[in-house]
C-alpha cells in the first residue's frame, strides 16, 4: 500500500470534488426531505424544496441543524431508513444534556471505517502494522472507528480500549505496537509512563493518530520527543459519524477533510453567514453519504479554520485547522475570550508538562482564574523562594497571551488526575 488509502478520491482534481459534492447534496437533499418528516418541516419553515437545491451553490439556503435540533428528536426523529435498515448506534457521553444517538447502516459504517483508514495510511500505516486502540469501545465513536480503519487496512489491531495503563504498556511492548490510536492527553500521560518505568527503548511505536478532544502544537512535540513517534491529528464527531471527518498527512500542516462524505463550511456564528476559507469562525458539517441519520449543515460549535491551499502531500482535501475547542468551552472571564488551549500552549512553552487543571470563580462580583500546575521532578525544588519566581514568570507569560491576571499555583508531580479519555481541564465553579 502507498502513502494513499484511496488514491483516485483522495488525489480528485478540486472542480472534480465540487462536482461530486454537488450531486451528493441534491441526493441527500432528497433523502432528507422523504424520509425525516422533522427535517421536511425545517425546510418548509425555511422557504426552500429539495427543487431549491441544484448543487453546492445552493447550500447556504438549507436550515443549519444544531445539537437542540438532535435532542428534540431524540432518540430516533431524525432517523432516515427503516429502523431494521440500522445496524448499529453510537451516542455522546450526555454530560451537558441529553444523549445523541447516531444510527448507521452497514454501508454507512463501511463508509466510516474507510474514512478512518485512510487517516492510518496518511499516519504511514500498511498492512504490516500493529495498531493499538486505546480509544474507548462502546458506546464512544473513536474505538469503533479506528479499530474499523485498522481492519480495512489489513492492520494488526490490538482493540485495547482506554484505561488499564499497566497491561497497555505491556501489549505495546510485547506485541510490538507501532501506532498508537487515544485521546493526546491519554497519549502524553502512557508517554510519562513509558519513559519513567524505562520502556522507551523497548517499544517499536513510530507513529500515533490523536483526536477526540483540543490539543496544542507544544503538546504534540512534547509527545513526539517522549517516545519517538510522529503524532498525528484526527477529527470527527458523534452527529456526524465520528473519528475521520477529517485527518492530518505527513505535512502535518492542517486536516484533510474527506470531502467525498462531507461538506465542511466555516459561519459567523451571530449572523450565521458563510464566510470565506482563511477566516476563523464556526464549523459546519453536513453528511453527503450517511443514509440512515444524515445530518444537513450541522453546527459543531467548534472555532476553526479552513485552507484550500495545495498540499504538498498530493490530497486535494479542504484542510482545517487545529480546533481551537469549542465555543462552549470558551470562558470569559473579566470580559476577555480564554480557551484552555491558550493556556497549554504557554505551559507547555515554557517547559512544563500538559498536566494542569483551570479553576474558574466568581468572588466578590469579580471573576477569579487559577491554574494549577504540575512540577515536572527535574525542576521540583525545595526552595519556596524558587517557586514563587517560578509562578511569576508563568504568570507574566499567561498576562501576555491572554491579556488578563492569572493565579499560578505549582503543584506536586503526579497530583493532577490524569485522563484516560477527554481530559477534564477546566472547572468553573461560577456554573455548579
Ligand atoms: O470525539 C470523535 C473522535 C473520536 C474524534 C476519536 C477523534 C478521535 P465526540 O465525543 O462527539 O466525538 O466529540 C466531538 O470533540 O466537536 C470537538 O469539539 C472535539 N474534537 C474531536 N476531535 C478533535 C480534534 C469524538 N482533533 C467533539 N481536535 C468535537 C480538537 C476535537 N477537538
Amino acid at each position: 500500500m502507498g502513502k494513499f488509502y484511496q488514491q483516485e478520491t483522495e488525489c480528485m482534481p478540486r472542480e472534480e470534488i465540487r462536482k461530486l459534492q454537488g450531486e451528493r447534496l441534491v441526493r441527500i437533499v432528497k433523502h432528507v426531505w422523504d424520509n425525516v418528516p422533522y427535517y421536511k418541516a425545517k425546510m418548509e419553515a425555511a422557504g426552500v424544496t429539495p427543487d431549491d437545491i441544484k448543487g453546492l451553490d445552493d447550500l447556504h439556503k438549507l436550515p443549519f441543524t444544531s445539537k437542540e435540533d438532535l435532542r428534540e428528536t431524540y432518540p430516533d426523529g431524525m432517523l432516515a431508513v427503516p429502523k431494521n435498515q440500522a445496524v448499529r448506534i453510537h451516542s455522546t457521553s450526555g454530560t451537558t444534556g441529553k444523549r445523541v444517538v447516531k444510527y448507521y447502516t452497514q454501508e454507512d459504517i463501511d463508509c466510516w471505517s474507510e474514512c478512518c483508514a485512510r487517516a492510518i495510511v496518511a499516519a504511514g500505516g500498511d498492512e504490516n502494522d500493529i495498531v493499538q486502540v486505546c480509544y474507548g469501545y462502546g458506546l464512544f465513536t473513536g474505538g469503533a472507528g479506528l479499530d474499523g480503519g485498522s481492519h480495512k487496512v489489513g492492520a494488526l489491531t490490538l482493540p485495547m480500549s482506554s484505561g488499564n495503563t499497566d497491561r497497555q504498556i505491556q501489549f505495546m511492548t510485547d506485541l510490538g505496537a507501532t501506532i498508537l490510536c487515544c485521546t493526546p492527553s491519554y497519549a502524553a500521560y502512557l508517554s510519562e509512563c513509558i519513559v519513567e518505568r524505562g520502556y522507551r527503548d523497548k517499544i517499536r511505536l513510530k507513529a500515533g493518530i490523536f483526536g477526540a478532544e483540543a490539543w496544542s502544537e507544544e503538546m504534540r512535540h512534547d509527545i513526539e520527543s517522549k517516545i519517538g513517534i510522529k503524532a498525528y491529528d484526527i477529527y470527527g464527531l458523534t452527529e456526524l459519524g465520528g473519528p475521520g471527518v477529517s485527518f492530518e498527512c505527513e505535512e502535518q500542516k492542517g486536516m484533510h477533510v474527506n470531502e467525498d462524505h462531507y461538506i465542511a463550511e466555516i459561519i459567523n456564528p451571530k449572523t450565521l453567514e458563510q464566510l470565506p476559507n482563511g477566516t476563523q469562525g464556526e464549523l459546519v458539517f453536513t453528511n453527503l453519504t450517511h443514509q440512515a441519520f444524515p445530518v444537513i449543515r450541522y453546527r459543531t460549535r467548534d472555532i476553526c479554520v479552513l485552507n484550500d491551499a495545495p498540499c504538498s502531500c498530493g490530497r486535494t482535501h479542504i484542510r482545517m485547522a487545529k480546533p481551537m475547542g469549542r465555543s462552549d468551552d470558551m470562558m470569559i472571564v473579566k470580559g476577555v475570550n480564554v480557551f484552555p488551549s491558550q493556556i497549554e500552549t504557554v505551559l507547555i512553552d515554557q517547559g512544563y508538562s500538559p498536566n494542569y487543571q483551570i479553576i474558574v470563580d466568581r468572588v466578590n462580583n469579580s471573576d477569579t482564574i487559577d491554574v494549577n500546575v504540575e512540577m515536572s521532578p527535574e525542576r521540583i525544588s525545595d526552595n519556596l523562594g524558587r517557586i514563587a519566581e517560578m509562578e511569576k514568570s508563568l504568570v507574566a507569560a499567561l498576562k501576555a497571551m491572554l491579556g488578563i491576571y492569572v493565579k499560578v499555583h505549582l503543584v506536586a508531580p503526579k497530583s493532577i488526575t490524569r485522563s484516560e479519555g477527554k481530559a477534564v481541564r477546566v472547572i468553573d465553579k461560577r456554573k455548579i
